[in-house]
């Protein structure tokens, strides 16, 4: 097979965000070579003695233009040296199981195919996430490489006659022009190791006595025709023994079947609506790449990610990978509620706050230093790989449920009784216009960095805050003491409340302007949380002025 260098030119928008590269889809498909540039960037981001015949992992959850974008991946891997090509079948696999597999073949990376939560479709959106050798997302100075390339890139390499048969499991070789060694792609059943890892982490008889036992609970489980379908059935069902109508829109869709594959009390309709009548004694619901999860109890109460962390901290040993190797710390994104921080006191163990996005947390794991971590945004997961696990979540969940004997309920309901209960919503408003965004983010540091900001007070009926600390969040990395700069203004209040303001990074049009509130109550455990957070929202909408400042008259999701 022939190996070609093609000339292209640049474009000056490839910055991957949080986790990857987010476009509309029409933008692959329309810019010239848009795709290859990127791929390109990708591997020239890696040293040649590096990527000479190494592997690499490939998967993705099946959206729109994965295939047509995995035939060119596959193409420009041979054309760029790489020497083997792990990829799911179909192309599919969840983002969890790339970071598990990449770390069981010591492949020097992977490349996953979604724009995770976001819609799919021709009309929707479509990413590339890269993970490096450790299986989680590329760290800054990775992507800022991979973005200085794709802004220069004048070539790209690619061996246009290959075709690869995503379809059938095993070895495929192909020999190249000028090379020794056949290059070749091994298609995998995207569940089975992955299926293993959890084997070794969870009791497994344990579990399936919870689920398919005498006195067995119900739940439900929503893959939103996300790439999980295909997990939650042999897991959950095979092995577990959940009955069949325990797993719904388990068929992954180009398109997720119209909605986004967001797991949240606004998307995840199908679930919430058949939780409601108590006929299911837990549910969840995952994205589109099955990283992000949502919980729910009996009639859809609702289980903050913050606090799901926070509660997973405090009966982490109900999990027997944690018997196993003990527990070396907790972490959190600044932005998620301070409920785990409660429970690290309490337990004596580090806590680490970190900015926005799992690759902090790999550093931190691969030096041993955390255990298990979360994120407001629907991020739950362990150091058995390095990848936020939504499927890990739920056996985590169950396990607890499993010792414990209770409901998710009552078991959230001690919790707060025993720690005080932290309020937590997120206001979001998404596609603003970039300029405004970035306006507005800039004269409220301007207005919290004041010196008079400080010890201000802020009234809304008959609650006052005092502002006790302002500032622009930015984090030392403890591992390799790297300083990552403008992470989040942060508003802290005399209580311990707080406002954070944060411009998110996985969009893929205009800017996404997020509002986090969280406040901590020690007595009034019980309450409703928008009706508790109003005062905090009000006083966060006045001081950004972001309405004015964007047009908008509300957020386009709260969560
Ligand atoms: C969002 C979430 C963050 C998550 C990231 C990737 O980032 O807030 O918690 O890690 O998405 O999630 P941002 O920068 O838009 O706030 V996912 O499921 O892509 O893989
Ligand atoms: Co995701």
């Amino acid at each position: 097979l022939q190996v070609l260098t093609v000339p292209t030119a640049p474009y000056p928008d490839q910055r991957p965000g949080t986790s990857g590269l987010r476009k509309k889809v029409y933008v692959f498909q329309s810019k010239r070579n848009y795709l290859h540039n990127f791929i390109q960037s990708i591997f020239s981001s890696i040293d040649l003695p590096d990527r000479q015949g190494a592997t690499l992992v490939v998967g993705g959850d099946g959206r729109f233009f994965s295939r047509p974008a995995i035939g060119v991946i596959v193409q420009m891997a041979a054309a760029n040296g790489i020497g083997h090509l792990i990829i799911g079948q179909h192309g599919m696999m969840s983002t969890p199981a790339v970071s598990c597999v990449i770390r069981k073949y010591k492949a020097i990376g992977g490349i996953i195919l979604t724009a995770s939560h976001s819609p799919g479709g021709p009309n929707g959106d479509f990413g590339i996430k890269f993970n490096t050798a450790n299986g989680g997302p590329a760290k800054e100075e990775v992507t800022s490489k991979i973005y200085q390339i794709s802004r220069t890139i004048e070539e790209f390499a690619i061996c246009p006659g290959l075709r690869v048969d995503l379809q059938t499991l095993g070895k495929q070789a192909f020999d190249l022009e000028n090379k020794f060694k056949p290059f070749t792609v091994e298609i995998v059943d995207p569940v089975e190791s992955y299926a293993n890892l959890l084997r070794n982490i969870f009791d497994f008889a344990a579990l399936k006595e919870l689920l398919s036992g005498e006195n067995h609970v119900s739940i439900r489980l929503d893959a939103m025709h996300g790439v999980l379908g295909p997990y939650v059935k042999r897991i959950l069902c095979e092995e577990l023994g959940c009955p069949a109508n325990s797993a719904i829109n388990c068929v992954p869709l180009e398109d997720f079947g119209g909605q986004p594959p967001d797991p949240n009390l606004v998307y995840a309709t199908d679930l919430v609506d058949s939780m409601r009548d108590g006929q299911y004694d837990f549910g969840a619901a995952f994205d589109g790449d099955g990283d992000r999860n949502m919980i729910l109890g009996k009639h859809g109460f609702f289980l903050t990610p913050s606090d799901s962390v926070a509660v997973i901290a405090d009966n982490i040993f109900c999990i027997p990978y944690f018997q196993h190797k003990g527990v070396r710390g907790f972490g959190r994104s600044m932005p998620t509620s301070t409920a785990l921080d409660r429970v690290a006191k309490a337990t004596k163990i580090e806590l680490h706050e970190t900015p926005t996005g799992w690759r902090f947390f790999g550093n931190l794991m691969d030096a041993g230093m955390l255990s298990l971590c979360g994120e407001e945004g629907f991020g739950t997961g362990g150091d058995h790989i390095r990848e936020k696990d939504g499927l890990w979540a739920v056996l985590a969940w169950l396990s607890i449920i499993a010792t414990r004997r209770q409901s998710l309920e009552d078991i959230l309901k001690e919790h707060w009784l025993k720690y005080g209960r932290n309020y937590f919503t997120r206001y979001d408003y998404e596609n603003v216009d970039i300029d405004a965004a970035c306006d507005m983010m800039e004269d409220l540091e301007i207005l919290i960095s004041d010196k008079s900001f400080v010890k201000q007070r802020f009234a809304v009926e008959d609650k006052i805050y005092q502002v006790e600390k302002a500032d622009n969040f930015q984090y030392t990395d403890p591992v390799d003491s790297t300083i990552t700069r403008n992470q989040g203004l942060r508003i802290i209040f005399s209580d311990g409340s707080r406002i954070i303001y944060r411009l998110g990074g996985t969009g893929a049009e205009g800017a996404t302007v997020r509002i986090y509130i969280d406040s901590y109550e020690r007595k009034l455990i019980f309450e409703d949380t928008q009706v508790q957070l109003a005062p905090l929202a009000t006083i966060a909408l006045k001081i950004s002025q972001l309405h004015h400042r964007t047009g908008r008259n509300g957020p386009s999701l709260i969560t």
